[in-house]
């Protein structure tokens, strides 16, 4: 059995958490907040048997969209806060990891 994590943009996470529930993957959403940007987005973890997991990730990557936002980067402002840089940067998709999962038990 695999656990899998899935850290989608919040603007993806009702379609993601719709297409695995209809496809009968289990699936927990828990809010969580970007360390870069700071901002909210989405952790799924779905406990799956091994051969789901490809299936599972690709509901997840169809479903989770790749988009390019402009942010305003601090780290290039000068004393005075008067030169924060414009920066593209690339949002959405999903950052996926899977682990093993040792033992699973519903008491
Ligand atoms: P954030 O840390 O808020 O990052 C949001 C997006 O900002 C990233 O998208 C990436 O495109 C960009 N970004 C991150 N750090 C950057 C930097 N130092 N310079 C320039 N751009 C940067 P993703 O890579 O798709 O990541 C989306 C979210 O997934 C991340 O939100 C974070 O919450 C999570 N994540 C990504 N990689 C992770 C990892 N190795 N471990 C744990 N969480 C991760």
């Amino acid at each position: 059995m695999k656990l899998v994590f899935a850290i989608v943009n919040d603007d993806d996470a009702s379609r993601v958490l719709s297409v695995l529930n209809r496809a009968g993957f289990p699936a927990t959403k828990l809010a969580s907040t970007g360390g870069y940007l700071k901002s909210g987005n989405t952790t799924f973890i779905s406990g799956v048997q091994d051969e789901q997991v490809d299936e599972v990730l690709s509901l997840i990557g169809k479903n989770a969209h790749k988009r390019k936002q402009i942010i305003h980067d601090t780290s290039t402002m000068g004393a005075f806060g008067a030169m924060a840089m414009p920066l593209e940067i690339e949002v959405g998709g999903a950052t996926v990891f899977v682990i093993n999962v040792e033992r699973y038990e519903k008491l």
